[in-house]
């Protein structure tokens, strides 16, 4: 059974996001909503929407921690499912919409504020978890939550691991419209359809410009090197695998720094 649900509507198409119980972004999850967009480009579409089913709880409980490595491998390399799934996002030619009801959890957070435009019901919630999980988040993901937040606020979001409403974001200009929950689909629906009349062909090139340009952050290779010593001695690290192992105890993790 395929993870998530596609539809197609005039120039607009839609991908639902449908594993039980918390949308997990699991291996397959990831596949179905790339295979999703790649099939998406075969057709004359000009928008698409990302969202779960209408009314839930969790819009996505973020990376599926049993997929998280134990064995000392890195947890967020380049061909990880969940950063092929932001490329996915980033690169596809049409202006990718967030429909957001729910909590964002992790690792979605990054896939969602991927997304060319975000719009969330009144009562969603982000929450960007790698210091509660003990995961070493890897550069190009910080670099996506740069692209669309303060420093400060991302620093808050990152260091305290709590989630923050909707709200908040859009003040902090990360997300594009907060609505009341009834009114979540039309308006993004109108939204949508305002961007499907203008030239698709421009709408390509501004957002590859932009993603080229947001992206362009020369680092020596000695630079990135460094960087990448620091997240293997966390990975490395018995808190890493605390945090793991908490989650799945299902109790807070103690982490003492090695
Ligand atoms: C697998 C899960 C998950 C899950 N994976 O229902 O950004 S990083 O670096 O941290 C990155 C590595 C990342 O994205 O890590 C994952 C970060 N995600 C989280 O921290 C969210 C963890 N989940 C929760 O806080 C709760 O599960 C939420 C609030 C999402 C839902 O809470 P609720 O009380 O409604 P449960 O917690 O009972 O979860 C329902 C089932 O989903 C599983 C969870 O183990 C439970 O399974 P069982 O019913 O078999 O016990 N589950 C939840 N999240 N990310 N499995
Ligand atoms: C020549 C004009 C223009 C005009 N050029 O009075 O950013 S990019 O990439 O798009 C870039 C290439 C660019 O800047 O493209 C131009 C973008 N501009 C617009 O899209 C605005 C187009 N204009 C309008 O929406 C309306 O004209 C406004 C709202 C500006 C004014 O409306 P209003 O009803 O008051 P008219 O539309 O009747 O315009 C008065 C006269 O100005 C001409 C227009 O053709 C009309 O000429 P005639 O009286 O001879 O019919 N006009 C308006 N804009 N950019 N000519």
């Amino acid at each position: 059974m395929s993870t998530v649900i596609i539809e197609v509507s005039g120039v607009v198409g839609t991908i639902t996001l449908n594993r039980p119980k918390v949308n997990a972004l699991s291996r397959e999850l990831i596949e179905d909503i790339t295979t999703a967009l790649d099939s998406m480009k075969e057709q004359n579409l000009r928008v698409v929407l990302l969202r779960a089913m209408p009314g839930v709880k969790v819009f996505s409980a973020g990376h599926e921690v049993t997929e998280l490595p134990t064995n000392g491998r890195d947890p967020l390399t380049y061909n990880d499912p969940l950063r092929q799934v932001v490329r996915a996002i980033q690169t596809h030619p049409c202006p990718v919409i967030a429909m957001i009801e729910g909590s964002v959890w992790g690792g979605a957070c990054e896939m969602v504020m991927s997304c060319d435009l975000i719009v969330a019901s009144e009562q969603a919630t982000f929450a960007i978890t790698p210091a509660k999980l003990g995961v070493p988040y890897n550069i190009s993901g910080i670099l996506n939550f740069m692209k669309v937040a303060s420093i400060p606020f991302i620093k808050e979001m990152l260091f305290t691991a709590q989630p923050v409403a909707a709200q908040r974001l859009m003040d902090c200009g990360v997300i594009n419209h907060v609505v009341p929950t009834a009114e979540l689909e039309s308006f993004t629906h109108q939204l949508a359809m305002q961007i499907g009349m203008v030239s698709p062909l421009v709408l390509r090139i501004l957002k590859e410009e932009l993603r080229v340009l947001t992206s362009a952050h020369p680092i020596p290779p000695e630079v990135y090197e460094r960087i990448q010593a620091l997240r293997r001695e966390v990975y490395d690290s018995e808190d890493y695998q605390e945090g793991i192992r908490a989650f799945f105890e299902k109790r807070k993790p103690v982490f003492h720094c090695k």
